[in-house]
């Protein structure tokens, strides 16, 4: 067995962890992430037979059975994970409809997956369904898009529009938009059903008041949604205030549509 320190999978989940951790988007415990991983890319680091324990998950997700994951603990600090992986990540398997999670490797304290476990095997069913390569969903506190769902509507065609028109580079980045739920209690399946059905319909799903969620095939797919639609609402609360004199137009952006190859989500563009 190779040793699981310099799996590629680790490491890249470790670097980019820490990044969100730099940016300030993970305060405490906050924040979590999933990583789906592929049986054959484990086996040379981890002999799949070995269960360290089994944890009920809480939900059903037959669809899911037989998959693996490496997954945020509850309770942990993303500040830490560079420090200790095996103690803040788990390396799980979802057997029996998904109703159970055997441990393979990690939470080497006891500890167990995030309390939002249920929202991201949900939304991993959700995505996979429009992408069958979609691998990650990761949640986060980003400040700026927080504090603007203080101060903007959260019709989501509207929050879009706000986010595109702040940098050119969004409506390239996300021509699906972003999607909004308003502020509902988290850890539960309720929140958990609510974002899969509306991360169907764009990578990126705003929780009023709390934070968001993104999906991607790979990691950096899922950091750089989140990282660009950060940096709009950063602007956005930079000259929410201000008189402003100059916009992106619909027709400038249709004018990206062209160049970059991208459809902007119907209906969003005049
Ligand atoms: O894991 O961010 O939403 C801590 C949280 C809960
Ligand atoms: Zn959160």
């Amino acid at each position: 067995m190779k040793d699981i320190s310099i799996a590629p999978f680790l490491i890249d989940f470790i670097r980019t962890a820490t990044n969100m951790y730099n940016h300030g988007w993970d305060e405490r415990n906050g924040g979590n992430i999933s990583l789906m991983l592929d049986k054959n890319e484990i086996e040379s680091y981890l002999n799949t037979k070995d269960i360290l324990r089994e944890i009920p998950t809480g939900f059903r997700m037959p669809e899911l059975d037989d998959s693996y994951f490496l997954v945020t603990g509850t309770g942990k600090y993303f500040k830490n994970i560079q420090y200790a992986p095996e103690i803040n990540l788990g390396i799980v398997k979802l057997i029996e409809y998904g109703t159970k999670a055997q441990l393979l490797w990690g939470f080497k304290d006891g500890g167990n997956f995030t309390s939002e476990f249920p929202t991201h095997i949900m939304s991993h069913a959700a995505r996979l369904k429009i992408n069958s390569k979609n691998r990650v969903i990761m949640h986060c506190h980003p400040t700026n898009l927080i504090a603007m769902t203080h101060i903007h509507t959260l019709d989501e065609k509207e929050f879009t529009r706000t986010l595109w028109k702040m940098n050119t580079e969004c409506l390239v980045v996300f021509p699906d938009g972003v999607n909004v739920l308003p502020w509902m209690l988290c850890g539960t399946n309720e929140i958990g059903e609510a974002t899969a059905e509306k991360i169907k319909t764009s990578r990126l799903v705003v929780w009023a008041q709390h934070g968001l969620y993104g999906a991607g095939a790979d990691l950096d797919e899922a950091y750089g949604l989140i990282e660009t639609a950060e940096k709009a609402a950063e602007i956005y609360m930079k000259i929410a205030h201000l008189t402003s004199i100059n916009t992106i137009s619909d027709e400038q952006l249709h004018l990206l549509e062209k160049r970059f190859c991208v459809k902007a989500r119907e209906g969003y563009l005049d």
